[in-house]
């Protein structure tokens, strides 16, 4: 194991024509067996010490959603690009193990980092509402994104692991959720959407996989998790999410957050906020490795 180094995951460089068939019919695919029991002690370890403001870096997440003492004890605790924030994230979400495999199953040429998200469900906690990702990505052209759901404990279906609605990647993309967290029926949405795509018999797949796992889902897929009902069972992890290489902001409203990062009259996306995690030109934001060892980025 590198352990000052972004992720080396030489599970992701083997997906052949299975993988992209899974990944083009159903909008998702597993694969099994990605990160070992070090990398995810390191990051299990990494998510109290995130959410109680501790900071590898000194600097702050760009979204930070749940507090101790501060927030309801129940609801799925949230953060995003928290690899700004601590090494250990930045090594899995700066991984270009991880930039390759999007880029191959999305087609792309290359893969940049849009932003990671953590999700912690504690026993006992709420859901997430049903959503597509790409509804999100407005601020960009192409409105386009790709996630590595990366799975820190063993998966239940009683414990709110993430459902899929295979094929659901085919129905029309939809505005951006209202009442995302702890909703009262978290597929709500998602049935709404079916009847207007005409799907009278959407099913959900719940993903029950071992700690380690990955799973590749597109931005269009519509996917949630239930409660998490079990009282000693944590489920926690890792959305990476991942934009094409040459994506560029939008001429569009939306992305309130991330369209800080950009610069007056120029639509490109800066690599100090969106890093190239693999191009199949051999670009590859060049601070990473040093930025993953230290925290310096140059
Ligand atoms: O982990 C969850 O419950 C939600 C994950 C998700 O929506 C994502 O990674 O895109
Ligand atoms: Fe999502």
């Amino acid at each position: 194991m590198e352990l000052s180094t972004a992720y080396s995951l030489p599970a992701l460089r083997t997906l052949g024509p299975s993988e992209m068939e899974r990944f083009r019919e159903d909008g998702f695919v597993v694969i099994e067996n990605v990160l070992d029991e070090a990398q995810l002690e390191a990051l299990r370890a990494s998510l109290p010490k995130l959410f109680s403001g501790k900071f590898d870096t000194g600097v702050y997440p760009d979204e930070w959603y749940w507090r101790e003492g501060m927030s309801l004890p129940d609801v799925t605790r949230h953060m995003a690009n928290a690899w700004k924030a601590d090494l250990t994230v930045a090594k899995l979400a700066l991984s270009a193990d991880i930039g390759r495999a999007a880029a191959q199953l999305s087609g792309w040429t290359g893969a940049r980092l849009g932003q990671d998200t953590i999700w912690w469900k504690p026993p006992k906690t709420k859901a997430v509402s049903f959503h597509q990702d790409s509804s999100y990505m407005d601020f960009l052209d192409p409105p386009r994104t790709i996630t590595c759901w990366v799975v820190l404990d063993q998966t239940h279906r009683d414990a709110g692991t993430l459902e899929y609605v295979a094929g659901s990647h085919r129905w029309p993309l939809t505005q951006i959720p209202e009442g995302f967290h702890a909703p009262e029926d978290h597929r709500a949405l998602m049935k709404r959407a079916a009847i207007e795509a005409g799907e009278l018999d959407a099913k959900t797949v719940p993903i029950e996989v071992p700690a380690g796992s990955c799973v590749f889902h597109c931005g269009e897929i519509w996917h949630g998790s239930g409660p998490n009902l079990t009282s000693d069972r944590a489920r926690r992890s890792i959305g990476i999410h991942m934009v094409q290489v040459d994506a560029q902001f939008s001429n569009r409203r939306g992305g309130y957050i991330y369209r800080r990062y950009q610069r007056t009259g120029d639509p490109a996306l800066d690599e100090s906020y969106f890093p190239i995690l693999w191009a199949d030109d051999g670009r590859r934001t060049d601070w990473i490795e040093g930025y993953c060892a230290s925290g310096r980025r140059g």
